[in-house]
C-alpha cells in the first residue's frame, strides 16, 4: 500500500474518536443511501462551525423538509449549477468578516458536478477558493428518477439509456472528474468510497486542513438506482474498488498517490451481476468494461509514478 501524499492533521478521526453528535439527522433518504452516509460522516469530521451548500439533487431533497431541516449546522440549497459559485461567495463573506475557523462545504451529486456544475467548480479551483467540494457519485441523476449523467458507467440501464432491443444501456465512458480537477493543478483532490469509511474520514480531515480548494469524489451507491438490496451499499462500494473499477487516490502538489492498491482484481462480472442496472449485459460487454479498467490502470501506472 502506498502512503498518502500528506498525513492528515493531528488527532486523527476514526471510529473511536468520531463524535456522537449528529449534524445531519432525521432526513428522508432511502434506506441504505450512500450519499446520506457521506454527508453525515463528513459533517461529524468538520463539526458545528461548518456551512453547507446543497444543489438540486437527492441530498437537498431529503435534507430540507419544510418547515424543518435535517441539518444541525447552517445549510442552504443552491441552484443546480451553482454549488461552487455559492461556496465562493461564502468564502468571500468569511474573508470579509475575518472568519478563519469555519468550514465551507458543498455536497453535489454526479450530475450537479460533472455536468451542470463543472463551470463554477472550474472557476473556484482557478481562484483557489478555500472550500471543500464533495461530489457524492451515485452514477446517475437519482432524484429525478435515474437518468444517465456524465458519470454513469458504460452499460448501465437508466431511464434515458434503457436496456432493451434498441439500447444496451449507457454507451459512453464515465467522465474522469479526478483527472479534470487535477489538470487544474488543484490544491488537494481525492477519490474515496463510502465502503472505505476510514479512507473517507481521512480525506475529509485532510481537505479541512488545506489552504485552498479541496475536491473529494466519493463513490456513494444508491440502492434504488443501482438495483441492490439496502444492506449492500457498503459491500458493493468496496467491491467496486476490489475489482479495479474505482480507485482510492490523492493528489497534492502535483503528486499522485494511491491509498489502496489492490494486489489482484476480483472478477468484474461478480460486481456487475449483483446490480439490477447491469443484469442485461452480455459477456462481450463485460469484456469491454474489463478492457476499460485495464486501460485506466495502465494509464495510472504510466503517469502517476506511485505503484
Ligand atoms: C437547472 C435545473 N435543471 C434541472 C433540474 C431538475 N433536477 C433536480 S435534481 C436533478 C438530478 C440531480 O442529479 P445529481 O446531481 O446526480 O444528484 P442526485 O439526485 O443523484 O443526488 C435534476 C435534473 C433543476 N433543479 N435545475
Ligand atoms: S434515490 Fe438513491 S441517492 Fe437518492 S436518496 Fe434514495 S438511495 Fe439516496
Amino acid at each position: 500500500m502506498t502512503e498518502p501524499v500528506s498525513k492528515a492533521a493531528a488527532k486523527p478521526v476514526n471510529a473511536r474518536t468520531l463524535t456522537e453528535q449528529e449534524f445531519f439527522f432525521g432526513h428522508k433518504a432511502c434506506a441504505g443511501c450512500g450519499g446520506a452516509l457521506a454527508v453525515r460522516l463528513a459533517l461529524k469530521v468538520l463539526g458545528e462551525r461548518t456551512y453547507a451548500v446543497l444543489p438540486a439533487g437527492c441530498m437537498s431533497a431529503v435534507g430540507f423538509i419544510y418547515p424543518q431541516m435535517a441539518f444541525g449546522i447552517n445549510a442552504m440549497i443552491s441552484t443546480f449549477a451553482g454549488t461552487a459559485s455559492m461556496l465562493s461567495g461564502m468564502a468571500a463573506a468569511a474573508r470579509a468578516q475575518g472568519l478563519n475557523d469555519v468550514h465551507l462545504i458543498g455536497f453535489a451529486g454526479d450530475g450537479g458536478t460533472a455536468d451542470i456544475g463543472i463551470q463554477a467548480l472550474s472557476g473556484a479551483i482557478d481562484r483557489n477558493e478555500k472550500i471543500i467540494y464533495v461530489c457524492y457519485d451515485n452514477e446517475a441523476y437519482m432524484n429525478t428518477g435515474t437518468q444517465k449523467s456524465g458519470l454513469t458507467p458504460f452499460g448501465a440501464h437508466t431511464t434515458t439509456t434503457p436496456a432493451g432491443a434498441m439500447s444496451r444501456g449507457a454507451g459512453n465512458r464515465k467522465k474522469n472528474m479526478f483527472d479534470i480537477v487535477t489538470a487544474h493543478g488543484i490544491t488537494y483532490a481525492a477519490t474515496t468510497s463510502i465502503g472505505h469509511i476510514q479512507d473517507f474520514l481521512n480525506k475529509i480531515q485532510r481537505a479541512a486542513a488545506v489552504e485552498g480548494t479541496a475536491y473529494i469524489h466519493v463513490l456513494a451507491p444508491c440502492p434504488t438506482g443501482w438495483g441492490i438490496a439496502t444492506d449492500q451499499t457498503l459491500a458493493i462500494a468496496r467491491e467496486a474498488v476490489d475489482c479495479g473499477l474505482w480507485v482510492l487516490a490523492e493528489y497534492e502538489k502535483g503528486r499522485y498517490a494511491l491509498t489502496k492498491t489492490p494486489q489482484q482484481f476480483t472478477p468484474i462480472s461478480d460486481y456487475l451481476k449483483k446490480q439490477g442496472r447491469f443484469r442485461h449485459l452480455l459477456e462481450k460487454e463485460v469484456e469491454e468494461v474489463e478492457r476499460e479498467r485495464d486501460e485506466r490502470w495502465s494509464y495510472i501506472r504510466r503517469h502517476w509514478n506511485c505503484l
